[in-house]
């Protein structure tokens, strides 16, 4: 049986991690073996480049250097990780994906869209999630979650900080970019107001399920 791809995306603390939980257990709870997963990274190799890409001091990449590396962590994350998984009837569900290189390195960096869309169709051919739940929020809202939460971390200082030092514009262009993606993508992402109590944002995924 072939298993599922589901992805999560939204901006700044729009409750992916939360979700993501809630998801596995209902699913799990269903029988089915599941894989969380992220981006960038979920694979060794891939988590080395994510700390190229989203750590504070992980280097001044050029837009295309940088879009090549979102694609090539994706590359070997969706080869050695996800399609496997899919393979033997598992329900993948991955924080990021595809989406995010859209609306952060093209909607809210204004790196040229169709260049990343070409890079996407050379490294992964035409393979998309199943379904996309873009958790969306006001970008107050967000990175007022998000500010609360990450002062709340225990221990080191998080430092994997790189893109939420952005300015508002930018986290505005961001969501805008994401609601494009799920307008003209429809019967993939669904478009789910974040706002609500965990609960209830919950039971609206698990009703396209
Ligand atoms: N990036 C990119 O630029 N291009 C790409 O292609 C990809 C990524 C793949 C790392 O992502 C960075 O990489 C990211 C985009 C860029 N930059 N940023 N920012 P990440 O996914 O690792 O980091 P994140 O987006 O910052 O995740 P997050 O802060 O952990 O947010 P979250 O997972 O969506 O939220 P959460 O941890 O579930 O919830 C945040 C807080 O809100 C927490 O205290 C919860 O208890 C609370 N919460 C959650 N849900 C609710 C509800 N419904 N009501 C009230 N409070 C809630």
């Amino acid at each position: 049986m072939a298993g599922r791809f589901i992805t999560l995306e939204g901006g700044e603390g729009a409750g992916k991690t939360t979700q993501t939980r809630l998801l596995k257990n209902y699913f799990e709870e269903r029988g089915f073996e599941v894989v969380v997963t992220r981006e960038p990274g979920g694979v060794p190799e891939a988590e080395k480049i994510r700390n190229l890409l989203v750590q504070r001091d992980g280097g001044n990449w050029t837009p295309m250097a940088e879009c090549l590396l979102f694609f090539a962590a994706r590359q070997m994350h969706v080869e050695t990780l996800i399609k496997p998984a899919m393979a033997a009837g598992k329900i993948v569900i991955c924080d990021r994906f595809t989406d995010s290189t859209v609306a952060y390195q093209g909607y809210g960096h204004g790196f040229d869209l169709d260049v990343i869309r070409q890079v996407e169709v050379l490294t992964l051919n035409g393979f998309k999630p199943d379904i996309t739940f873009l958790l969306d929020l006001s970008v107050k809202d967000g990175i007022g979650r998000s500010l609360k939460h990450n002062s709340g971390a225990v221990g080191a200082e998080n430092t994997e900080d790189r893109f939420e030092r952005l300015d508002l514009s930018f986290h505005e262009r961001l969501r805008d970019g994401f609601l494009t993606i799920a307008r003209e993508d429809p019967t993939r992402v669904k478009i789910i107001d974040a706002m609500q109590s965990p609960e209830t944002v919950f039971e609206t995924m698990v009703s396209y399920l």
